[in-house]
């Protein structure tokens, strides 16, 4: 049977299905270990030649035309657990990172994170400037740097590239839902069950903990908290410590001044060069210790093929039954493309983000290669209520020096018609402007639904000021309650002019850090991720969740993945 799929000979260019299961745990172990530990003669070289180590040490990894019993896509939150469950079970993956490896590129380049101040190219995913909520003054050379933005006409959703996602980028606020909360979005869940066992966990393996109190009472780095959270309590809201992922210990030390600078230097959403515990800390490093896992970057998967069972090959007279294949592009960090390759599987784990795991299950199925997709696909998307807002003239000083790493949140939750939990985020400029910084979580009352353009090749987001328009309101009252409590007035740097023409001062609601939704548990997937009409592909991360989740969403992603994986295992991978 002639392969449909590709034009490369499986036995010139790589390993055929069942060469590949001899040698898979060989291989796995020898590459289990991860990009980050292979030694290489490209140690110390300069920045400048960033690219061609780190893609020819990819290029010999992954063969075209391979098969993988396992391919993981993305590196984020749902495909960390995904591949350490899987892994620890003794199943090898591969996972596929569309952006770099940053440890890699630190070993071999010195590459390391860029501060906010002095955006670096490797701040930004292949732009010349940085795409910053605000202030985007810098211009570099394209490269693949850490923060991407994805731009639709009404909302700016923002996201994490390379090894560990969006644990790179993010401020490491680790915070559990409300009980209630999650209970009215995932209905049919077992919300005790979550509670006892699935939340503990994902906290306990992400390394959640609260700042110290004495510190944060103590610190100069938290005043801008400590008067933000005592500007709430003033103006009626609930002070609420948000956990956090970042070694308090370290930034103590931080402080002390005995240890390079991370948080206390403005590093933040261009990525941590110290005391953050991201992915690559926890989670991914399990899963590569266990000598299963390969992870291989600057891979972007391009389109998913399901094959109906016609790949083969007729030289070597066997067919194969292989269910699914994938186009894959190599990169280098200029964005070039180096190669494609195809490559096959039989279970396919979706941990792309919520729109990038859409995107590619509605391309393929505009292109044709995965004709059955159920029509809850891409629906049920929404910002989680993010609008981001600002306050001037602050009575009290919010200090010269500010931690990235917020501590507080303002909670009015329980409000009925206007729930709202806002953090108190820092702007850690080296100058107390006198300015506040929030981002509000809101409900999402009407939701989005993502679509793909066949004829210019796009994602399409259907969002607008009718999906804002209460979450704006929400977050004006906010500013009006602060503002009479406490004095002030809204800010500057955000204003936002409705579809009526009408400007609301102080606020930005096109800001999105947290995209949740598009392929939701239990309506594109069964109750475990299983996507619905295709055996052996799951969904495990942030699209599994419909629009809000009433708190900043990562922890939860993380414990409906443990939740999906470990019913997948028990159910799918028997024997
Ligand atoms: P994610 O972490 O986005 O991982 C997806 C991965 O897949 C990425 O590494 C992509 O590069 C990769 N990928 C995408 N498409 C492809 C493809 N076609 N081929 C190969 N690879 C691909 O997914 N959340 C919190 O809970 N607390 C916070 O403090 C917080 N702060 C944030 C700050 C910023 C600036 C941003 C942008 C987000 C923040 N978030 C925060 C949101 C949080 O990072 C996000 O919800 C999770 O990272 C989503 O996890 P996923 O597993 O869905």
């Amino acid at each position: 049977m002639t392969n449909n799929n590709t034009n490369s000979n499986a036995t010139n260019n790589g390993i055929n299905r069942r060469q590949f299961l001899q040698s898979s745990l060989t291989m796995a172990t020898v590459t289990g270990l991860g990009m980050s530990a292979c030694t290489t003669t490209a140690f110390n070289r300069p920045l400048k030649n960033a690219q061609n180590t780190a893609s020819n040490m990819n290029a010999d990894k992954v063969k075209d035309n391979a098969h993988y019993p396992v391919i993981i896509i993305g590196t984020g939150y749902g495909s960390a657990v995904t591949a350490l469950r899987l892994a620890e079970a003794g199943i090898p993956c591969l996972m596929l990172e569309m952006g770099l490896d940053w440890q890699l590129a630190k070993q071999q380049t010195g590459l390391k994170f860029s501060s906010m101040a002095w955006a670096e190219k490797q701040s930004t995913w292949l732009r010349t400037t940085t795409i910053a909520p605000f202030a985007n003054y810098r211009k570099f050379k394209k490269f693949t740097g850490a923060l991407d933005r994805i731009d639709f006409q009404h909302i700016n959703v923002y996201a994490g590239r390379g090894v560990g996602g969006g644990s790179l980028v993010n401020g490491g606020m680790s915070v559990t839902p409300r009980k209630d909360y999650f209970a009215e979005i995932f209905p049919t869940l077992d919300t005790d069950l979550f509670y006892a066992k699935y939340f503990p966990l994902a906290n306990a393996q992400l390394g959640v903990h609260s700042i110290p109190d004495d510190f944060y009472q103590s610190s100069k780095y938290y005043q801008f908290s400590r008067i933000g959270e005592s500007e709430g309590v003033k103006a009626g809201y609930i002070p609420v410590k948000v956990p956090n992922v970042y070694d308090y210990d370290y930034m103590q030390a931080e402080q002390a001044g005995t240890v390079p600078k991370s948080a206390l230097k403005d590093e933040v959403i261009y990525g941590n060069n110290y005391g953050k515990k991201d992915l690559t800390k926890t989670y991914l490093k399990q899963a590569l210790a266990t000598g299963k896992v390969t992870i291989v970057s600057l891979y972007k998967v391009e389109q998913l093929i399901e094959n109906n069972g016609n790949i083969g090959n007729e030289e070597e007279n066997y067919t194969d039954d292989t269910l699914y294949s994938l186009k894959v592009k190599q990169i280098n960090t200029q964005g070039e493309t180096i190669a494609i390759k195809t490559l096959h599987t039989d279970k396919l784990f979706l941990g792309a983000g919520s729109l990038g795991t859409t995107e590619l299950l509605l391309k393929s199925h505009a292109k044709g290669t995965l004709t059955r997709l159920d029509s809850q696909v891409g629906k049920h998307w929404g910002n989680n209520g993010n609008v981001m807002a600002t306050r001037s003239g602050i009575k009290s000083s919010l200090g010269r020096k500010q931690s990235s790493i917020p501590a507080v949140g303002l909670s009015k939750w329980t409000d009925d018609k206007q729930a709202i939990f806002v953090e108190v985020a820092p702007f850690p400029i080296g100058i107390d402007l006198r300015m506040a910084l929030y981002l509000a979580i809101n409900r999402v009352e009407k939701t989005g639904t993502i679509g793909y353009d066949t004829k210019d090749d796009k994602l399409t987001l259907d969002w607008d000021d009718r999906h804002n328009q209460q979450m704006v309101k929400n977050t004006e009252r906010f500013l009006d309650e602060m503002n009479n409590a406490n004095g002030g007035h809204d800010g500057s740097i955000f204003s936002h002019i409705d579809a009526q023409g009408k400007k609301h001062q102080g606020v930005n609601p096109k800001i999105c850090y947290h995209p949740l939704g598009g392929c939701v548990l239990g309506k594109a997937t069964d109750k475990f991720g299983r996507l619905n009409n295709y055996q052996g592909i799951y969904i495990t991360d942030g699209s599994l969740i419909p629009a809000s989740i009433g708190v900043n969403p990562y922890v939860t992603i993380t414990a409906l993945a443990e939740y999906c994986v470990e019913n997948v295992l028990a159910e799918d991978f028997v024997g």
